[in-house]
């Protein structure tokens, strides 16, 4: 039995992991592979697990902890899609606040599981709109923004970068081609032996030529980059996490898109004026056969929704995700306040399950000081 490839991509919250590997996952089935995909978080109720279930891939989600502290749960999770959906290859989201995956992640999985599971080079994926404010480049033809997080974030941010076998600078759509051709030399000049892509994963510019790559070549977890756990735990701790599932009943027809950008707008007004920064909101409504998604993923970005619900559909699931540079307590009373006063009485809202919390700090199962071969 021939080893399954397994593509791994990280980046930071928002940068498109989640809209990359479900594209991915639909050009690869076109190409007739068999496709699983493994979402992941520190809590259930997971935004990206329901957006990947309607690419017509395998689906798994290891939601108790990072793929680095879970390790054997990300292994249970990829044999069972080997198993149910005979995966050739496995596309695999990290959290967007882990950073170590080569050490904790790639090297074990070379080491231990090379029989079954070929590792793909490691993909680091950054929001070029962002990556000024994000990872204190040189000035380029971009803007400088200010930065949106502590420094402490900002080192997970560096830590990602330094430990990708490629860069792909995502949403070029949104800038200019000397823009984009300024980040590219700044991050080929800060990283030499790194080759770095630049795609659209919304427009799917550039998609297929980073698939070539990733699924050909050998090159992975060639690089570890030196973390200092304190400071990446501090990093990860000074972002409030959400996680929250509801039932929603409607008494009139209702715009659902318009209830999920409304609901997003909400929440993000109340956050502004208590100072909490998002790093990702993201919202997902399902009745059987249609979904509406919706991100956000600064304080001052556009509004996204996507997919449609028929008005006279009035039982619908939600789920929140929220990600925010905030007091998780503060970060779970606006949510709910948001979707309440969104909903107001034409709309019964039913939570199910909401949580919110730092996440703790990370304790890989497997760290691996020195690359294998
Ligand atoms: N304009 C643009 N938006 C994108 C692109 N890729 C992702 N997005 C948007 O960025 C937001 C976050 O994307 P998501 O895939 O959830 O990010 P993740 O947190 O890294 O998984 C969503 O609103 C996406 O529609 C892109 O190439 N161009
Ligand atoms: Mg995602």
């Amino acid at each position: 039995m021939s080893a399954t490839r397994l593509i791994l991509v990280g980046g930071f919250l928002g940068a498109g992991k989640t809209t990359l590997l479900t594209e991915a996952a639909t050009r690869l089935i076109r190409r007739g592979k068999r496709v699983g995909l493994l979402a992941n978080d520190q809590a259930p109720d997971l935004v990206d697990t329901e957006v990947f279930k309607t690419s017509g891939a395998g689906v798994e989600e290891v939601a108790g902890g990072c793929f680095c502290c879970r390790f054997p749960d990300m292994i249970t999770a990829m044999e069972r899609l080997l198993q149910h959906s005979r995966s050739d290859v496995i596309l695999a989201e990290p959290v967007g606040s882990c950073t170590d995956l080569s050490a904790t992640v790639l090297q074990p999985l070379k080491d231990r599981y090379r029989d079954r599971f070929e590792v793909a080079p490691f993909s680091v994926l950054i929001d070029t709109t962002q990556v000024c404010a994000l990872a204190r480049l040189p000035a380029t033809t971009v803007p400088a923004a200010p930065p949106r997080f502590p420094d402490k974030v900002l080192y997970i941010y560096e830590k990602q970068l330094e430990e990708a076998d490629a860069i792909v600078l995502n949403k070029v759509d949104l800038l200019s081609p000397e823009e984009v051709s300024g980040l590219k030399q700044a991050l080929a000049t800060r990283f030499p032996e790194v080759p770095v892509f630049t795609m659209s994963a919304l427009t799917g510019d550039g998609v297929d030529a980073w698939l070539d790559f990733v699924t050909q070549s050998q090159a992975a977890g060639r690089r570890i980059a030196q973390v200092d756990y304190d400071t990446y735990a501090a990093g990860e701790a000074a972002l409030g996490w959400m996680n929250a599932s509801a039932r929603l009943r409607a008494s009139t027809p209702v715009d659902w898109r318009t209830f999920a950008a409304d609901t997003l707008d909400a929440i993000r007004t109340r956050l502004r004026n208590a100072s909490g920064e998002i790093a990702h909101l993201k919202i997902f409504l399902t009745t059987p056969g249609a979904y509406v998604a919706g991100n956000i993923t600064s304080n001052e970005g556009p509004v996204s929704v996507r997919g449609e619900i028929d008005a006279a559909r009035s039982t619908v699931s939600l789920l929140i995700n929220a990600r925010v540079h905030a007091h998780p307590d503060i970060l779970r009373a606006i949510v709910e306040e948001g979707l309440r006063a969104t909903a107001g009485d034409r709309v019964e809202v039913t939570i199910t399950n909401i949580r919110s919390f730092f996440p703790g700090r990370p304790e890989p199962t497997y760290r691996y000081r020195n690359t294998v071969q």
